[in-house]
């Protein structure tokens, strides 16, 4: 396979005056007609006429309405043309029902749905699939299904057929058409100028109750982007259809968006307090690329952190200001210290922007979205508030209807601000987490702080240059006053200091407050001053992360010197409990340890060799720790969260949810799980009752309650990825591969479906020692579920490969079989593309 470098790119020669389509949709002949007008692009070298197309025959093509023979290849066809501009037409058949790779257009429970984003459409009709190329597309969807929708507004239908146009020129990435027997759940909003736009759930007969929280999420989004960025829809309407079986979480077609049913369903029964958290951030995430990604779009792939990064920055912002700014932040510093910072220490180390890639798809990654929307905060962080809108303000305005680069972002910044963004760059092109030690010194009145940066090599990057280290820092006196308030220090060099004078006595420093850049930190310093932050910080976040930093090395002691649980930590936490002035979704977060892959990575990174039942064994011992020195404060913590009334997933009951629900979890460590069990009786929604089956699986009870949960629920799938996941989440490390082998014998076992195909594989991998229990039976499991899933859907399949690349970090035994399955993965006859670049990559 061909890999595809940025450094080579090139315009396409042509520009598109306009696009008709007509679908005659058929579960296995469908017919797709085209009617493309190409010009001249006047900017671009001329160069052959090509047009993308797989998996499709060619029933005829024509130039200005003559018949003409193109010459088709695998990845697409050619074709002499005129020089001036010209009309292009061809007339497809593709079969959406064979199409289990769920790209293109597809067949999902009966309805025909799509997805374009990377390169999809060049499965629907042939096409010069790239963002940069942008049209006005006219659509025709013929069919007997009940309901046709494309992007744009409804032209005009009739019994069988229905037309839609789209005014905006957009990437064919961006395409979409859905028909299928659904009902919407229907609203209504008004634009701040004034503009009235209907509003549609699409859902299954049946569903319609769970659709309410999606509706009222988008709304609440359509408002903030005006008030927070100034930008209002643009459509008379906008869709969001729900479908069962997708290979992500959605997808931004202009107004068409295609979810992931699992990201619009909702009701107190069926969904957690997380899964409702999670959709109102996905319904605006997706909303939002309505801006940032369709109206301002990417050049080529390469720019995908233009719309990616700094999206995931929007609905973050979102998410802060409609809920619990501290807890949002925490939240995702948890998400990407977990997820990104392994996959920066491993063997799929990217650049935000890679410089190359054989399957696009394989860069949707962590790296992309979440340290992508890290450097756009960094960057608001650096030029303010103000500056920061001014900067949005000219890019929307500058580049409003273009497919633009990072190059583009930066300049924006540059002109708005003045400030010049060369080394900044870097965050863009230099791949790895910087790792910051910080020392200090005291002396006559003067507190100085020095900061030296170092990232490790990554492939294919040995050196590596500093880079723009914002470090937001505060100073606390002795009684817990602060001295210097929160002041943000710019690094650039390697090492550098930083003084603050007029000082009474040595301050206790506050670093990296709010967690300002994307690094890791070293820092030596006693546990008393962890203690001391953990009591009296003012900053949430650090007063979080020291609590974290001690968790982390009182753990550490365990693993590594047989320590007892450090008595100091267990008081402080004991404090932050108790403290009722504190918002119980932060005291939840204090609760939570270190992930047991987290302490893995973190002792790989102390030069340890991470044993994961060790680790697994230490974390149990510390939480039965945790839940002998809290015993006289988790009662009343767990009683505060039976909220009487109507169940709210908001923020503030949702946190009381999760703080009793973590009191729960210490509780039945000690109990015998007499509360899970009553709270699992009585619960009437699924946060509680899916808290009070995980409790009783962690000590090895719950099976009746386990059957019960699947006699209640075994009609509905989302609620059952729930009861697959969770089980192998859970398991006993020895237990962990034949339960999930015997889950994939279940009769409500899909290799077809995502959702339940990552329910199962992803919670084997996510057991950290059921998945490197010994043996390397959930290894070979895995790879053998790869190997089938692939030939299916790669896309998916390859996504799940990635739980093998912190393969380097174990023992031999363990390195030797995690290999063995990648290069089994690696020697299997027409493998993908994108599962054999990621095998390829993971084994370097
Ligand atoms: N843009 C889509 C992701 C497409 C993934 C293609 N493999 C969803 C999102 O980020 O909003
Ligand atoms: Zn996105």
């Amino acid at each position: 396979p061909q890999t595809i470098y940025l450094k080579d790119y090139a315009p396409f020669p042509w520009l598109i005056d306009g696009v008709e389509l007509t679908f005659r949709l058929s579960p296995k002949a469908t017919r797709v007609t085209s009617r493309i007008r190409f010009r001249p692009n006047p900017d671009a070298p001329s160069g052959p006429f090509f047009l993308n197309g797989e998996t499709m025959t060619l029933l005829s093509a024509r130039i200005d309405g003559a018949e003409v023979q193109p010459e088709i290849t695998p990845e697409g066809l050619t074709c002499a043309v005129p020089d001036g501009p010209f009309t292009f037409e061809a007339e497809v058949e593709i079969d959406p029902e064979a199409n289990t790779s769920l790209d293109g257009l597809y067949r999902s429970g009966g309805m025909y749905c799509t997805q374009c984003e990377a390169q999809g459409f060049r499965k629907i009709t042939f096409y010069p699939d790239r963002p940069d190329v942008m049209a006005v597309f006219t659509v025709r969807v013929e069919s007997e299904m009940p309901v046709l929708l494309s992007n744009g507004n409804p032209v005009d239908q009739g019994d069988g057929w229905a037309e839609w146009h789209d005014p905006w020129p957009k990437p064919a990435y961006l395409f979409a058409l859905v028909a299928g027997d659904l009902v919407s759940v229907p609203g209504h909003f008004t634009t701040r100028s004034g503009r009235a736009v209907d509003l549609n759930i699409w859902v299954r007969p049946g569903d319609e109750g769970r659709a309410g929280w999606a509706l009222e999420s988008l709304k609440l989004s359509m408002r903030w982007d005006e008030e927070a960025y100034g930008r209002e829809y643009d459509l008379d309407v906008f869709n969001i259809v729900a479908v069962d079986d997708f290979n992500m979480g959605a997808m931004e077609n202009k107004g068409l968006n295609i979810f992931n049913s699992r990201l619009v369903l909702a009701s107190p029964e069926t969904a957690t307090d997380t899964d409702f958290e999670r959709i109102e951030a996905v319904i605006a995430h997706e909303y939002f690329h309505n801006w940032t990604g369709n109206r301002i779009t990417c050049r080529d792939w390469f720019q995908l952190c233009l719309k990616e990064g700094l999206t995931v920055f929007r609905d973050q912002s979102f998410t802060s200001d409609v809920r619990s700014a501290p807890v949002k932040r925490i939240e995702d510093a948890i998400l990407l210290r977990a997820r990104q910072f392994r996959e920066d220490q491993g063997p799929l180390a990217h650049p935000v922007r890679p410089e190359s890639f054989v399957e696009i798809n394989n860069f949707y990654t962590v790296t992309v979205y979440e340290k992508g929307a890290e450097i756009v905060g960094m960057l608001k962080r650096l030029v303010g508030d103000e500056g920061y809108r001014a900067a949005l303000d000219l890019y929307f305005d500058r580049h409003d209807g273009q497919a633009v680069t990072i190059e583009d972002w930066l300049k924006v910044f540059e002109d708005a601000t003045g400030r010049d963004l060369t080394q900044f760059a870097r965050w863009y092109s230099q791949a790895g987490t910087p790792h910051l030690t910080v020392t200090d010194a005291f002396e006559d009145g003067r507190y100085t702080l020095t900061f030296r940066q170092e990232t490790a090599p990554t492939p294919g990057q040995t050196e590596k240059a500093p880079q723009v280290i914002p470090i937001a820092v505060g100073l606390l006196g002795a009684n817990g006053d602060e001295v210097v308030p929160t002041t943000l220090l710019e690094m650039t060099e390697a090492e550098q200091s930083f003084t603050f004078e007029g000082l009474t006595g040595k301050p206790v420093p506050s670093i990296l407050r709010g967690f300002s850049a994307p690094v890791e930190i070293t820092r030596e310093s006693s546990g008393a001053e962890k203690a001391f932050l953990l009591a009296h910080d003012t900053d949430p976040f650090n007063r979080w992360e020291a609590g974290r930093d001690l968790a982390r090395a009182t753990l550490t002691a365990m693993i590594l010197e047989d320590a007892a649980p450090d008595a100091g930590w267990l008081q402080g936490l004991g404090a932050v409990l108790r403290d009722t002035a504190l918002d119980p979704a932060f005291r939840a977060l204090v609760l939570a340890l270190p992930t047991q892959d987290e302490m893995a990575a973190h002792l790989a990174r102390l030069g340890h060799v991470p044993d994961p039942l060790r680790i697994r064994a230490c974390h149990r011992a510390l939480r039965e720790a945790m839940s002998e020195a809290l015993e006289d404060s988790l009662p009343a913590l767990h009683e505060d969260a039976q909220i009487p009334g109507e169940y709210s997933p908001q923020a503030e009951p949702a946190g009381r949810r999760a703080l009793g629900n973590a009191a729960l979890g210490l509780i039945t460590l000690r109990d015998g799980g007499a509360r899970a069990r009553a709270q699992f009786e009585t619960a009437d929604n699924m946060t509680q009752s899916i808290a009070a089956l995980g409790a009783l699986l962690a000590i090895g009870k719950g099976q009746d309650q386990l059957a019960a949960f699947e006699a209640r629920w075994s009609h509905d799938r989302l609620v059952m990825d729930k009861w697959f996941g969770l089980q192998i989440a859970l398991a006993e490390p020895e237990e962990a591969a034949p339960l999930t082998e015997r889950l994939t014998q279940h009769p409500g076992f899909d290799v077809k479906n995502p959702n339940r195909v990552r329910a199962v594989f992803g919670s084997l991998s996510g057991n950290a020692a059921g998945f490197h229990a010994p043996g390397g039976a959930s290894y070979a499991l895995l790879a053998d579920w790869l190997i089938r899933l692939d030939a299916l859907n790669p896309q998916t399949a390859s996504r799940l490969s990635t739980a093998f690349d912190s393969w380097r970090r174990y023992d031999e035994t363990r390195q030797g079989q995690m290999r063995a399955q990648l290069e089994r993965i690696a020697g299997t006859d027409g493998l993908s593309r994108d599962l054999s670049e990621m095998v390829q990559r993971m084994l370097g």
